[in-house]
């Protein structure tokens, strides 16, 4: 790439980013210098977009936060490996596994952060991952600005915290090895048994606590998080009340771990429809409408103005063409009836393959 070509003075700052000397003998990082990087990458993807076609813009940068507080991950690992000096390797990856469907998502997402690969996650599965550091701290300079909304926070901070040691190379030493294994300890599922017994005096350092207490302020959001969690379902069910024999009803819902109910309200509150029930697996909660005039004029009117932009969109169109059937009342017939199990049956169908 002709980087001078467009002679300006981003493009100075845009070729100190690219140059891999300059980056690699970066300084201790500062979160201002995040938040330099990533508006420097952000140049580096709007080049990148040009020349891979692919639309940089699709991405809004909350729906991609509300993408990844359904779906997005946070790991560190740490592995035995004799040939470094240490005797230990630490990796951090952020990655995010969807269904193959749901590769051009993926590559959207990845042209939209300008770092990252996809990787082929056995048949049905395929990972966007970022491993490298300096990329690493692309993603987080994203979500310093576009901070995650569920507990995911906590990981992310925790995440965070290793990949700065890191950045300043403390990873090598015996003192900074042992703090990443506090932070691990205190991610996700915690140490492995085999972390355990190599190192048994660590503890796990104090989680970041967070709550998520305001308001949802950003439609996109909420998109990018039903994108990953959410889901529109066409139900059919016996009743002996209509002549057909079978009721019809549209159910949205988005079902989280209950450490995020009070999220879960805070959606409730936004849409100002719907509520927040206990599901039937213990250790979770769902936000459901089932309110045929809060799903055609709240729910589906949100979704047309805020698109979902992955597989799901496709449930959502059949699920708004139920919509409209119903609103005739064509569900009350036997030939709509059939019409609407057509419908459905296309529906999951796609969900099964
Ligand atoms: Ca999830």
């Amino acid at each position: 790439m002709n980087i001078q070509s467009a002679g300006n003075e981003q493009v100075n700052t845009f070729t100190l980013v690219v140059s891999s000397e300059t980056t690699r003998q970066l300084p201790r990082v500062k979160d201002s210098q995040f938040l330099n990087l990533f508006a420097k990458r952000r140049f580096y993807v709007t080049c990148c977009a040009k020349r891979n076609k692919l639309d940089s813009t699709l991405i809004n940068p909350w729906y991609f936060t509300g993408f990844t507080d359904a779906e997005g991950c946070f790991l560190i690992s740490i592995r035995k490996n004799n040939n470094l000096k240490i005797g230990w390797n630490v990796a951090l990856r952020f990655k995010i596994s969807l269904h193959v469907k749901d590769k051009t998502l993926l590559e959207h997402i990845k042209n939209y952060l300008g770092v990252g690969r996809l990787y082929k996650h056995g048949p049905q599965s395929i990972e966007f991952c970022v491993l490298n550091p300096k990329d690493l701290s692309i993603v987080i300079s994203h979500f310093d600005n576009y901070p995650l909304h569920s507990k995911k926070r906590a990981d992310y901070e925790l995440f965070k915290q290793a990949l700065f040691l890191i950045l300043n190379k403390e990873h090598l030493t015996e003192q900074g090895l042992r703090k990443i294994l506090g932070i691990k300890a205190s991610l996700n599922l915690g140490l492995p048994e085999s972390l355990q017994t190599a190192f048994p005096e660590i503890a796990p350092i104090e989680r970041p606590s967070f709550c998520f207490k305001e308001e949802i302020k950003d439609p996109y959001w909420l998109a990018g998080f039903t994108e990953g969690d959410g889901s529109f379902g066409v139900k059919i069910s016996k009743s002996s009340s209509v002549k057909t024999g079978r009721s019809v009803y549209l159910q949205f819902d988005l079902v989280q771990h209950n450490r995020d109910e009070l999220l879960l309200k805070n959606i409730l509150d936004y849409f100002n429809c719907g509520s927040v029930y206990k599901h039937s697996s213990d250790n979770a909660r769902v936000f459901k409408v089932t309110k045929f005039s809060d799903i055609t004029e709240k729910i589906i009117q949100f979704f047309h103005k805020y698109p979902l932009l992955g597989e799901k969109s496709k449930d959502f169109k059949d699920f708004c063409q139920v919509a409209e059937l119903m609103k005739t009342k064509a569900h009350l017939s036997e030939q709509g009836l059939n019409q609407i199990i057509k419908i459905k049956g296309g529906y999951d169908y796609k969900k099964k393959i």
